[in-house]
Formats: structure tokens, C-alpha cells, sequence
């Protein structure tokens, strides 16, 4: 079986918006208009960036020199900062993405960020209420309504290493521009509203990721896709039966046993789902573990307990526990976490929605107790039983090691790393730390 579909952020879906390239061969021909004007990498610059290169593109840090006032929109629109905490707004968000966000290159899936996805991915420590930027149809005079929210894009604050170097930035996530108003160049204006606003701050560097390629990757991931309910999967085109495969085979193939046992056992080993007592622990596992990639978020134990605990529906975590024989109390010695991210099946008489976890922070301890490949396969068994029909994962990290022996397939899109006002040498994959929603 060959998994045919990998929802990835892609513009070129949706009513009445271009095709954008989806690799350098397509984009080198194309002319950036916007992004050719921004401190990121020139996409015909073919020269490597020499490893010790790794500093701002535009140096200025004055933020008196920063724009006042919002950009300007066209008549008849005007900015909002939107309020997730009042569940009106929270809804209007939740609207726009479950109607317009990304979807897959033949339109057939669509992201479906469950409002408590948006709580928690938009509210780490820190965050900004100013950066989550709206654009709504002005109110006419008179209306008791706000005005329909017909664009959006969010910032949240992140700390990032970039080799050696620690680095203040935001990442941006959720550019989304109602499939009604496409191709009408607000997608930069919205750009350019988040990045004053976060410069008004005195921060000068962004990281994003998208499926469509933009001038220009600091690196390049592939997902891997491993069925968990292979059926469905199947029903809803998600992915393809190969020929010599029938049904009763691909379900053999991608049996999991009912409860996880791979690291269970050995050595009076237990796994359960992590609880606050257990994030000191956690968090020295994860610190160690990031100093072994070149990009890769830096955490405060707040910033940690916040992406890392469990939340029904969006986040889970579990840990690996060994009993210690001379302290008599059990040790973490490892974790594996996902986060859930339902699609929309769109045209399909009876499947409404396929569930997919994400591969998120999974760490083994030094000490080696536990291969990456058993603790992932638990990850499999824990995540089949929590109601998800696919595991996603990319090959960063050190993933590469599980992928095949799991049953992993390969997608056929990429997801590509984006730095912005930063330049340095480009990450393969297995460089790449950091895990964006
Ligand atoms: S990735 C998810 C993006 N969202 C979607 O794919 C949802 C579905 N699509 C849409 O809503 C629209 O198609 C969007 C474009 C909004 C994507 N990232 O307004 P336009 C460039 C960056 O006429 P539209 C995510 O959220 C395109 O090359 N640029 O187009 C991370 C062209 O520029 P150029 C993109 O289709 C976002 C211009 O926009 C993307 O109506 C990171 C056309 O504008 C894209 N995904 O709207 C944003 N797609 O002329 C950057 C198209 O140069 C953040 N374009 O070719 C930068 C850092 C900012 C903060 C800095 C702080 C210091």
C-alpha cells in the first residue's frame, strides 16, 4: 500500500489562487514580488551559506524606526487583534481555518483545529494578544456586529537555537486568507501588519513552515504516514491499496497488538501518561536530548510544562518508568509524545473526518534502556487506542531510525523550514529539532 495523500500547507488549494512552486526548479522561474522585497535568502543566490554564517540578514534592531500605525488595508476592511478568550471570537477563528485553511493538493482533506488546538497553540507563556491579527469586513454604520473575519495570521513567542546561537523570535502559524478573497495580495499585507507588530517588541527573527516553497528553505522535510486503521484510511483516498494487497492483507500488515508491550515488562518497565510530578524529569531527558540538533526550540520549564503536558483531544505524553533498585522509587527514562490534528474529509458520503496524530517530542535517555523503535511502537499502540485512524511523522530528528521498520510510508509532499531576517547554513533533516503545529 502506498499512501497517496499528505496534507500539508499548500496554498495553491481553494478557489481562485495561483499555483505556488512547490520545489526550487518551479521557483526559480517564478518572479516573487513580495518576497524579493523582504530580509530573507535570494532564491537564485546558489551559493552555500558557509557554516560560519549565522547572523541577521537586516541588522537594524532600532524599534524607534518601527512603522506606528497598522498598514493600510483596503476600504472597507479593517484590523482586529482577536480575543480567543471570549468564545465568540474563538468560534469566528475556528470558522475561518475549519472553511479555508489548508488542504491537500487535490482538495480532499482540510485541517480541522479543534478550538482547544487553537487555546493551546496559540496561549504558551508569554503570549502576545496583539499578534493574533485579524482582518474583518468594516462594520456599516450603526451594525451591532462585528464585521465577518475574512483574513488572519498569529505570532507566539519562541526562543530558538540556531547552532550555537540563541535567538529571540516568533513563529507564525495560521496565515489564512478566505478562499473568497485569494490572489488579492492581502496574504502580504498580513505578513507585513505581524512582522511591525512583533518588531514593536524589538524582536527581528521568525521561524514558519509551509508546503509551498518561498524564497528560501532552511530546510526540507518529508512526512511519513503510518496506518492505524487502514480501512478507513482506504475508504476516504487518503491512501491506496497496491496491487498485489487485498484487504484482509493490509489489515494484517498493520495489526498493533491491543495494549502497548513493547517496553512494558522488560526490566519491571512500565509506561502511563505523564502528570506535572513527572516534568522535572522530562525536562532534563528533553534539554539533553535537543543539544543533539541545530534547530531547536529553547524552553523555559513553564514554556515545557505548557507544550509537553497532556490535554484531551490535543496533546498527549507518556512516560517510560524504571524501577531504581538502590533509590527504591521508579526513574523516567524516556517519553514519547503526539498531538492530535483531525481533517475534514470533504466530499464523502460517510466519513466526516480522519484523525491524525502528530509525532511531537519523543526522547530515550542516555543510558540506551529503550530503542527509539520499541518506545515509537507503543506511541503506535497508545495512539490507535485514543481513536486515530493515521500517525504522521517527519523524517527529522532522529526518526529516520523508526519510519521503516515501523511501517511508515513516505508522503508526497514536503513540509519546508523557514527562517526569517536570519542567514545560515541549511539543516538536513535529521539537524531539524523543532516541531511547529
Ligand atoms: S503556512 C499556512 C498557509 N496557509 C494556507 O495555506 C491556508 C490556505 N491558503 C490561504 O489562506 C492563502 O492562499 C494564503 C495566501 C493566505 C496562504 N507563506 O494574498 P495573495 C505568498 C508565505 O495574493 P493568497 C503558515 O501559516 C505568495 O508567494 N507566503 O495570495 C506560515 C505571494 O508572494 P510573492 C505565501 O493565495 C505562514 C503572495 O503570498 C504563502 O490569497 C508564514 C500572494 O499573496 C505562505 N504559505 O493568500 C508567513 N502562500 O508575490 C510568513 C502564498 O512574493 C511569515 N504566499 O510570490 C514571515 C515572518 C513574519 C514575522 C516576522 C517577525 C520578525
Amino acid at each position: 500500500m502506498r499512501l497517496m495523500q499528505s496534507l500539508q500547507p499548500s496554498s495553491s488549494s481553494g478557489s481562485g489562487s495561483s499555483a505556488q512552486p512547490k520545489n526550487v526548479e518551479e521557483a526559480k522561474k517564478k518572479k516573487y514580488e513580495f518576497w524579493e522585497t523582504q530580509p530573507v535568502p535570494k532564491m537564485n543566490d546558489d551559493a552555500p551559506i558557509p557554516r560560519d554564517v549565522n547572523e541577521p540578514i537586516d541588522p537594524n534592531t532600532d524599534v524607534a524606526k518601527v512603522r506606528k500605525e497598522p498598514l493600510p488595508l483596503p476600504e472597507g476592511f479593517i484590523w482586529v487583534a482577536m480575543d480567543i478568550d471570549k468564545n465568540e471570537e474563538l468560534q469566528e477563528l475556528y470558522t475561518l481555518l475549519f472553511e479555508n485553511y489548508v488542504e491537500d493538493d487535490d482538495n480532499m482533506f482540510r485541517f480541522n483545529y479543534s478550538r482547544d488546538f487553537l487555546q493551546w497553540v496559540l496561549k504558551p507563556p508569554h503570549y502576545n494578544t496583539a499578534w493574533y491579527v485579524g482582518v474583518r469586513v468594516a462594520p456599516k454604520a450603526g451594525a451591532t456586529k462585528p464585521g465577518k473575519l475574512l483574513g488572519f495570521v498569529s505570532a507566539i513567542p519562541s526562543k530558538i537555537r540556531v547552532y550555537d546561537k540563541t535567538i529571540a523570535a516568533v513563529e507564525i502559524n495560521f496565515l489564512c486568507v478566505h478562499k473568497k478573497l485569494r490572489s488579492k495580495r492581502l496574504a502580504p499585507v498580513l505578513i507585513k501588519e505581524i512582522t511591525r507588530r512583533v518588531n514593536l517588541t524589538g524582536v527581528w527573527q521568525a521561524l514558519y513552515t509551509a508546503g509551498v516553497f518561498i524564497p528560501k528553505p532552511v530546510s526540507t522535510c518529508r512526512y511519513y504516514h503510518r496506518s492505524l486503521n487502514p480501512k478507513k484510511l482506504i475508504e476516504v483516498g487518503f491512501s491506496s491499496m497496491s496491487r498485489n494487497m487485498n484487504m484482509t492483507r493490509t489489515l494484517k500488515l498493520y495489526r498493533l497488538p491491543e495494549a502497548p508491550n513493547k517496553t512494558c515488562g522488560v526490566g519491571g518497565q512500565s509506561l502511563r501518561r505523564a502528570v506535572k510530578g513527572d516534568l522535572k524529569a522530562m525536562y532534563g531527558l528533553f534539554t539533553a536530548h535537543m543539544a543533539k540538533f541545530d534547530l531547536v526550540p529553547v524552553f523555559e520549564p513553564e514554556e515545557f510544562a505548557h507544550w509537553i503536558l497532556p490535554r484531551e483531544g490535543v496533546v498527549e505524553s507518556y512516560v517510560l518508568e524504571k524501577p531504581n533498585t538502590s533509590t527504591k522509587k521508579k526513574d523516567i527514562i524516556a517519553f514519547f509524545s503526539f498531538y492530535i490534528l483531525p481533517s475534514t474529509v470533504m466530499n464523502h458520503a460517510t466519513h466526516k473526518e480522519v484523525k491524525a496524530a502528530y509525532s511531537f517530542y519523543n526522547v530515550t535517555g542516555e543510558e540506551h534502556s529503550v530503542s527509539l523503535v520499541d518506545l515509537m511502537a507503543d506511541a503506535l499502540v497508545v495512539a490507535k487506542n485514543t481513536g486515530m485512524d493515521v500517525f504522521n511523522a517527519l523524517n527529522q530528528m532522529e526518526n529516520e531510525q523508526f519510519l521503516k521498520e515501523l511501517k511508515f510510508g513516505s508522503g508526497d509532499g514536503s513540509l519546508h523550514y523557514y527562517l526569517f531576517n536570519w542567514k545560515c547554513a541549511t539543516f538536513e533533516p535529521k539537524q531539524v529539532g523543532v516541531v511547529l503545529q
